[in-house]
């Protein structure tokens, strides 16, 4: 999908050119022209969370589907990965800026062997503008790390994120450790990561399984108000 016209200005494109050019531009790992097409949608009026899922998201799938097919290698999903942070730096900000009044904490973190973070990164996006305060702890994090966090920050919530199918089994092991400390109860556990579902999260002992980011917003929401109503009822 080379662009074959360097020259091409994207704010001549309609709205549906420049998404699908976005995609284009995203799965040949075209930085600047993502941040371009980001900002130039945000000003036709665009809602950031429209641009982050039509725009972004979409591209992101788009080159997902040609990995797997061995259509794209690593070198180029980087580039695409790279090119799809940089839109999201400009989306952050304004995904945070909701001035929801604060709903509770989460530590958040890709499990250990697993380097993936763009869903983990969004997911604390939306979170952050929903109202919780984000504690991102970043890849690769095995039981300690996720303990250490949690330790320091004291969250409502502790969010763990697997793409592989490798490492998605890690999860047992963090809510294992915590079991054993004596811990469990103390949070509430969110898993997601696209190899997951349900089942898998009910059988690590998760307390939800979370979709993606709209529904790791609606879940987290739900539970916040479930527990403010249950120390309502005890009072
Ligand atoms: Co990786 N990779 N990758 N990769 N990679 C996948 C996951 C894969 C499905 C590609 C494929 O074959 N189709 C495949 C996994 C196969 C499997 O296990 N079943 C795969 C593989 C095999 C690998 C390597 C092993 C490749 C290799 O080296 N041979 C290697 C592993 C490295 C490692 O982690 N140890 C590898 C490396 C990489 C890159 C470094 C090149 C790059 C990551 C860059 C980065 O993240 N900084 C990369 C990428 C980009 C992908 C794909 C193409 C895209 C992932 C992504 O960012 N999606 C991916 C293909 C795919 O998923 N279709 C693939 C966009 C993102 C918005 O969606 O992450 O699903 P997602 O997040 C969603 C939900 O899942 C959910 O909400 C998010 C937002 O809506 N969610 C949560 C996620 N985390 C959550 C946490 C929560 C709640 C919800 O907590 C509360």
């Amino acid at each position: 999908m080379a662009d074959v016209d360097d020259d091409l200005d994207l704010t001549t494109l309609d709205d549906d050119e420049l998404v699908q050019q976005m995609h284009e531009d995203l799965y040949d790992g075209l930085a600047d022209e993502i941040v371009d097409g980001t900002n130039i949608l945000l000003e036709r009026g665009w809602a950031p969370y429209k641009v982050l899922t039509e725009a972004l998201v979409e591209g992101m799938r788009i080159v997902g589907i040609d990995f797997r097919d061995g259509i794209l290698f690593v070198p180029e999903v980087l580039l695409a990965a790279n090119s799809m942070k940089a839109g999201m730096a400009i989306l952050r900000p304004l995904l945070a800026e909701t001035g929801a009044p604060k709903l509770g904490s989460i530590v958040i973190g890709t499990v250990k062997g697993d380097i993936h973070d763009i869903g983990k990164n969004l997911v604390g996006m939306m979170l952050e503008g929903a109202g919780f305060d984000v504690f991102d702890i970043g890849i690769n994090n095995d039981a300690d790390s996720y303990l250490s966090a949690l330790d320091e920050h004291r969250p409502d919530f502790l969010g763990m994120s697997a793409l592989l199918t490798t490492t998605m089994p890690y999860m047992k092991v963090v809510i294992d450790t915590l079991k054993e400390r004596g811990l469990r109860n103390d949070y509430m556990v969110l898993v997601g990561g696209a190899p997951l579902n349900e089942a898998f999260a009910k059988s690590v002992g998760a307390d939800a399984y979370c979709r993606d980011a709209a529904v790791a917003v609606e879940t987290a929401k739900a539970m916040v108000d479930e527990l403010r109503q249950q120390a309502g009822a005890a009072a």
